[in-house]
């Protein structure tokens, strides 16, 4: 299919070479192909997005990024040079690459002005932050944004109309100490990563954000970090029991994805669990991505070009829903017919 929106893409800034180069180490099986990959934001990823049918990507810094930075000031300032390298790189292909804004999540004000100042300033498409914010005198703490204090962040998201990309880091501090430090291999894409966004999501759901801000548009990725494989028993719990004992929400689970989260394909490449997320969630808040550069455009494009859909599910998925919700305007093969 010509013409897809991808928008689970990371870069990293060429300065902090070594920390990508950790960061593949962990996750990269060619650690140099990798770095090289995330550290170029146009001519690479336009050349793999040309042979694969990809119209339009938005970029976002990679994790753990300026989430794993306790020092508020330290963390505001390398977001604003990242928002401002990002913005200068995809200027040059308007019809090809968009960006979400890098937060520092500290402090809801501050994160709430930035987001204005790179949406309003550089047309970026909304934010991606990866999970809870480091914080504390030895980054022990972690900040939570499914709270009222942050409710001012979250009007600013609804008032500027940009949806928010929950995205996964890696556990960290006596966290990490406690569940993985004995079980190094579950770090990442086969546990911690889907554990972590699914706490922090059903946290805001549970916690009134969305009922405070109806309007509040979440992506996650990984179709869904395992949510709707347990949409039954989320529901089942909720409804007949919590509720009773106090739980306050006013929606079901379903309603608030129905009306309020998005999920995409990044990284997770599979048939059976996308036709599972069809009959759970529904083609209007699905997405395709890549994950790129911890996955490959071959793989993503390959898969859903040839995945059996209907023709009106594959052009929603592809690119219709993500047009829409980022109200993309032309880019490279937008209207291309879908057979
Ligand atoms: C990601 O950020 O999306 C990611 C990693 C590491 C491994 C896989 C992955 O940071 O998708």
């Amino acid at each position: 299919m010509l013409g897809k929106v991808i928008l689970e893409e990371a870069f990293a800034l060429p300065r902090l070479e070594e920390k990508t180069r950790w960061w593949a180490g962990m996750f990269a099986v060619d650690p140099e192909t990798h770095v090289r990959e995330m550290q170029d934001l146009t001519d690479i990823r336009i050349q793999h997005a040309d042979k694969h049918g990809v119209g339009y990507q938005i970029l976002s810094y990679t994790a753990p990024g300026v989430q794993d930075i306790w020092d508020p000031k330290a963390a505001q300032e390398l977001a604003v040079e990242i928002n401002n390298f990002a913005a200068e790189k995809v200027k040059e292909h308007p019809d090809r690459l968009g960006a979400f804004a890098t937060l520092s999540m500290h402090n809801p004000k501050e994160a709430a002005a930035e987001l204005r100042r790179t949406v309003t300033r550089f047309g970026f498409k909304g934010a991606l932050v990866n999970d809870t914010q480091r914080a504390g005198s030895d980054g022990d703490d972690m900040i939570f944004y499914d709270n009222k204090e942050w409710d001012v962040f979250w009007q600013t998201c609804t008032e500027l109309d940009v949806p928010l990309y929950l995205h996964p880091r890696n556990p960290t501090g006596t966290m990490y100490e406690k569940l993985w430090e004995d079980r190094p291999w579950l770090v990442g894409p086969p546990l911690s990563f889907a554990q972590g966004v699914s706490l922090h999501l059903l946290g805001m759901v549970t916690n009134g954000t969305f009922d405070r801000n109806p309007k509040l548009q979440i992506v996650i990725g990984h179709l869904g970090e395992h949510i709707p494989f347990d949409m039954w028993r989320i529901n089942h719990w909720f409804e007949d029991r919590k509720k009773l004992l106090g739980l306050d929400c006013k929606k079901t689970i379903r309603e608030y994805f129905n009306e309020n989260i998005w999920i995409t394909t990044s990284g997770h490449f599979s048939t059976t669990t996308l036709n599972f997320c069809l009959a759970e969630v529904s083609s209007d808040r699905i997405l395709f991505s890549v994950d790129y550069s911890f996955e490959h455009f071959d793989d993503a494009c390959t898969w859903f070009d040839n995945t059996e859909l209907n023709t009106r599910d594959r052009m929603k998925i592809g690119r219709e829903n993500a047009k829409k919700l980022f109200k993309l305007g032309e880019y490279k093969d937008c209207n291309a017919k879908v057979i």
